[in-house]
């Protein structure tokens, strides 16, 4: 239809051109063809003539008032169908005889005037004649008689007619066939535009330009070097105003980026933990906050964009606070967004989050030696409840392409099946935990389901370099996709998937909530108070969920090897591992909770004496202030994690030390320690190592610890939490700005087809 009108608008103004043409040729081809027929005519009418000539001679030497046998000749010759009528003009300028047809009104002077013009006509009631006057026997001195010869001209006008139609229809045909061949020209030329368009907004177009085989049309180079500018300059621009600034993000500036790149888009954020939990306790409703990085981190996100937080409804009182759809306002004493609950049975929940989840996903991805478990009804589960969730997520959406945030290994499937119903959408997962290498994540059954599923996602996020690396190396096994190395990003069945780290963190305190820390003096002694140990008491402070991932086992070994190695430190430090209970209801969490504890209790029993106790295991949940508390009363923090996405504990610790003092010891194998460069850094398998930095922590000088603490502080100060959301977002920002550029030129391309 839109190729139709397209077209309609070039011919319409061509058909104008070409009947203009023709009008304004109409007065010159009638003069031209006049001009040929009236010598044509003046040429026959000499034929004539002369072939009459001799028989008016001799009829006039006869008879010089001849009457009858001359008009019976005139009468013979005015048969030929041009010639209209004939007289003869005498001498005397009368006329002696004349066909009878012959125009008695033309008299001999007239025609004699006529005769010697150019354009000799004569208008009669019948139509035009060409007037002809030529003298009878003019070689040999003549009679002075002259013969005047009508010829029909209305035949010049036919035929000058049928000459205009003729040239009106070869311009016509010539004007169709011109107009097809620009439209086919136009049209392949335009395909080959739009996809050299396409390829250079895919990135392509650079390759193709400096000289690939996918070189795109030459004329589209300077539209090429002008479109990667603006983009260009839009993205550094973009990324200038998240890395190079001086002030620290914080939630106002997440919210300000927010309002300048995705101003007013719909943002949907899910998880299976939701940020605020009620509990029926007795007769009233209390609303608990989970104590979780991730609801740190995207609280500020949905407050400023006031868009839905789809989330697993797991409190006692969750169903009573909400509404018939599951729907409540939140944060409950000032609503800014909606949380929307998605209600799951007891079997549905074991199957999906304490089934495949946390018994086959976790130690798939971990590698962390426990087997993991891959039964197929928690698979079922599994796609049932992640098939639920993306309902919930069509269903909440007000527009065809909101922003959706999924976080976490529980919603693996979900990517594709939104990406099926919401086309449009941008899609962001973040993976919270490690992804391991092809061989390990072969393992899983349904690999191939776990790996399409994440590529429905616009944008997947992991913590480091590293997972993204081993995520694209998983895809290049197991499925057929197109992978662009240099842009890191994933082209299956059509979507692209940009894969990318964004190291996840902490909100850095707030000088309001410094306020409210007391002194470190203070947070050692009450601690030490507490373990009932004297105020010269070395501490070591380990806080973590009760998960083997962590490297409990491992850092209570450490403790016991240093002990061992340098008999001095006993009696004069003890760990203080904070362990909160997690997932106890999974068969391997509680015999390893019970090994821990085994393994506390000999430690305990070998170095420990009256008053002494080398290792303090405080199996509960601790409330945020307490945990503050611990970080500030530590000489040294211990994150041994066997394999860790990022570890955030690591962080706090680092951002709670405002005094600059205490020493972190960190894992290799954590996310964090790709940042955390002045951590003391170890492989927690190796004993022997961990047991010297521990040492090496304990006897740290004030003046390292304080350099080393400083470069930390500065680190976690920069690349805190608003950071990570913000480089998710705006990159979703820039995404989504592609994907609008690369829709417009497709549209006028189905435009043009159509
Ligand atoms: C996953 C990834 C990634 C611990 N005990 C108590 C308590 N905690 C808090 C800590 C910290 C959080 O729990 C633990 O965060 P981690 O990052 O260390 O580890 P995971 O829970 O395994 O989290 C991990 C994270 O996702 C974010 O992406 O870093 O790698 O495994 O905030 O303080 N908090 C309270 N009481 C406790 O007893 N209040």
């Amino acid at each position: 239809m839109n190729t139709l009108r397209l077209q309609l608008r070039f011919l319409l103004p061509l058909a104008g051109a070409l009947l203009l043409a023709a009008a304004l040729s109409q007065p010159l081809i009638d003069r031209l063809a006049l001009g040929w027929f009236s010598r044509d005519l003046t040429l026959r009418g000499t034929l004539v003539a002369d072939a009459l000539s001799e028989s008016i001679e001799r009829a006039l030497q006869r008879e010089p008032n001849a009457g009858d046998p001359l008009r019976q000749l005139f009468d013979r010759t005015v048969r030929d169908e041009r010639l209209v009528a004939l007289g003869l003009c005498g001498p005397d300028g009368r006329l002696l005889q004349a066909s009878a047809a012959y125009p008695r009104e033309l008299g001999c002077a007239q025609a004699r005037a006529l005769g010697d013009t150019s354009s000799p006509q004569w208008r009669l009631p019948s139509g035009t004649v060409h007037v002809g006057w030529r003298p009878v026997g003019a070689a040999d001195g003549g009679t002075g008689a002259a013969l005047v010869l009508l010829h029909d001209l209305s035949f010049v006008e036919r035929r000058s007619r049928d000459t205009q139609w003729l040239l009106v229809g070869v311009i016509a045909a010539l004007g169709v066939v011109i107009a097809l061949i620009t439209m086919i020209v136009a049209q392949l030329s335009w395909r080959g535009w739009v996809q050299g368009a396409r390829a250079l907004l895919r990135g392509e177009g650079l390759a193709g330009l400096i000289g690939a085989a996918s070189r795109p049309a030459p004329e589209l180079a300077p539209l090429a070097r002008e479109l990667r500018a603006r983009l260009r300059d839009l993205e550094d621009e973009y990324r200038r105003s998240l890395v190079a600034q001086d002030a620290p993000w914080t939630p106002e500036r997440l919210r300000s980026l927010l309002r300048q790149q995705l101003h007013g888009e719909e943002v949907i954020v899910v998880s299976n933990r939701e940020p605020y939990i009620h509990d029926r306790v007795g007769d009233s409703l209390v609303v608990r906050r989970p104590a979780s990085g991730l609801v740190t981190a995207l609280e500020p996100v949905m407050r400023a964009c006031s868009g839905t937080w789809v989330a697993h409804g797991s409190g006692t009182g969750d169903r009573e606070s909400a509404d018939r759809d599951g729907r409540v306002a939140v944060p409950p004493d000032d609503p800014r967004y909606t949380l929307r609950r998605v209600w799951l049975t007891e079997e549905e929940e074991q199957g999906y989050y304490f089934g495949f989840a946390n018994e086959g996903m976790w130690p798939l991805c971990h590698v962390a030696h426990v087997r993991p478990v891959f039964r197929e009804s928690d698979w079922q589960a599994y796609r049932k409840v992640n098939a639920r969730f993306a309902d919930a997520i069509v269903r909440e959406a007000r527009s065809e392409d909101p922003v959706v945030l999924l976080q976490d290994y529980h919603f693996a499937l979900v990517p594709a099946l939104l990406r099926a119903r919401l086309p449009r959408a941008t899609i962001i997962t973040f993976w919270h935990i490690p992804w391991p290498n092809p061989e390990s994540f072969g393992i899983c059954p349904w690999r191939r389901e776990i790996l399409q599923g994440l590529l429905g996602s616009s944008i997947l996020g992991f913590h480091t370099r590293y997972h993204c690396k081993n995520f694209i190396e998983t895809v290049d096994r197991y499925l057929e996709a197109r992978i662009e190395h240099e842009h890191s990003s994933i082209n299956y069945r059509g979507t692209e998937t940009l894969i990318e780290s964004y190291p996840i963190s902490i909100a850095w305190p707030s000088e309001a909530e410094r306020a409210t820390w007391s002194p470190v003096e203070d947070c050692r002694r009450r601690v030490r108070e507490r373990l009932g140990a004297p105020a010269d008491r070395r501490l070591l402070v380990g806080v973590d969920r009760f998960d083997y991932i962590k490297g409990i086992v491992e850092r209570i070994h450490a403790v016991e090897r240093l002990l061992e190695k340098y008999p001095q430190w006993v009696g004069r430090v003890t760990l203080l591992q904070i362990a909160a209970p997690s997932r106890s209801s999974l068969e391997e969490y509680r015999g390893f909770q019970d090994r821990i504890a085994n393994m506390v209790e000999h430690v305990n029993a070998r170095f420990g004496r009256p008053g002494y106790r080398p290792v303090e295991l405080l199996a509960e949940h601790h409330e945020p202030h307490a945990v503050n508390e611990a970080y500030r009363a530590a000489d040294a923090c211990v994150v041994t994690s066997l394999h860790d996405g990022m570890n955030l504990v690591a962080k706090e610790f680092v951002a709670a030390r405002d005094d600059e003092q205490g020493v972190l010891v960190l894992s290799r194998f954590a996310g964090a320690a790709r940042e955390l460069n002045e951590a003391l850094v170890v492989n927690p398998y190796h004993v022997e190592e961990t047991a010297e930095a521990l040492h090496r922590a304990l006897g740290m000088p004030a003046a390292e610890q304080r350099e080393r603490m400083a470069s930390l502080r500065a680190v976690v100060r920069e690349h805190n939490v608003y950071r990570w959301a913000a480089r998710m977002l705006g990159d979703a920002a820039r995404w989504r700005l592609r994907e609008r550029i690369e829709a417009r030129v497709e549209r006028h391309r189905l435009e043009a087809e159509a």
